[in-house]
């Protein structure tokens, strides 16, 4: 297992759709997977998408586990909505893409999903509250979508200056240490 270095915006790799993974699900897939959830926790954060470690596949991993509680990996490839509610619910996200920036995204509140597990079975699911949030969130990385981009433009834009700028400020103090 390998912690990978996160993308972070605007990075233009955030913003491609990613492939399905054609095929049964390999031990590369795999170890893909546990490299991503290493990496998640790490952050740490409760979900991510393959692309935010620059693989632009269809895989996602999630662990909604409370504190205390025993962790709880999932895994998602191919992850597709076969169903969501008209019923939306507002949820203050994050991304770990987006660092020290939380809006309020409403999303449809229930979802019912089809998607392949670590194994390779095919699962279907129904999802709401965080696990609803979460899944969302991360298929959006899938099309190449931020949490930012359900903002008005303003704060999409006011977003975009702020991590421009935070970025601009490492690279600076990096160089000053060299
Ligand atoms: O970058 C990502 O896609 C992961 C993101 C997932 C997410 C969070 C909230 C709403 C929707 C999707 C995060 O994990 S951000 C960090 C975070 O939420 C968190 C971090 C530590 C403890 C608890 C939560
Ligand atoms: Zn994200």
């Amino acid at each position: 297992m390998a912690l990978r270095p996160i993308l972070i915006a605007p990075d233009p790799r955030l913003k491609q759709k990613s492939a399905p993974v054609e095929g049964p699900v390999t031990d590369a897939h795999r170890a893909l997977m546990d490299d991503m959830l290493e990496t998640m926790y790490a952050a740490p954060g409760i979900g991510l998408a393959a692309i935010q470690v620059g693989e632009p596949v269809r895989i996602i991993v999630m662990d909604l586990a409370r504190e205390g509680e025993p962790p709880a990996p999932r895994y998602f490839v191919n992850p597709q909505i076969l169903w969501a509610s008209e019923e939306t619910q507002p949820y203050e996200e994050g991304c770990l893409s987006v660092p020290e920036i939380f809006d309020e995204v409403e999303r449809p509140a229930r979802v019912k999903l089809r998607y392949r597990n670590y194994s390779g079975d095919e699962v279907e699911e129904d999802a709401e509250g965080l696990f609803a949030v979460c899944i969302q969130h991360e298929m959006d990385h899938l099309e190449g979508v931020l949490f930012l981009d359900h903002l008005s433009r303003l704060k999409r834009e006011s977003a975009l200056r702020k991590l421009k700028k935070a970025k601009k400020d490492a690279a600076e103090t990096l160089q000053h240490r060299l």
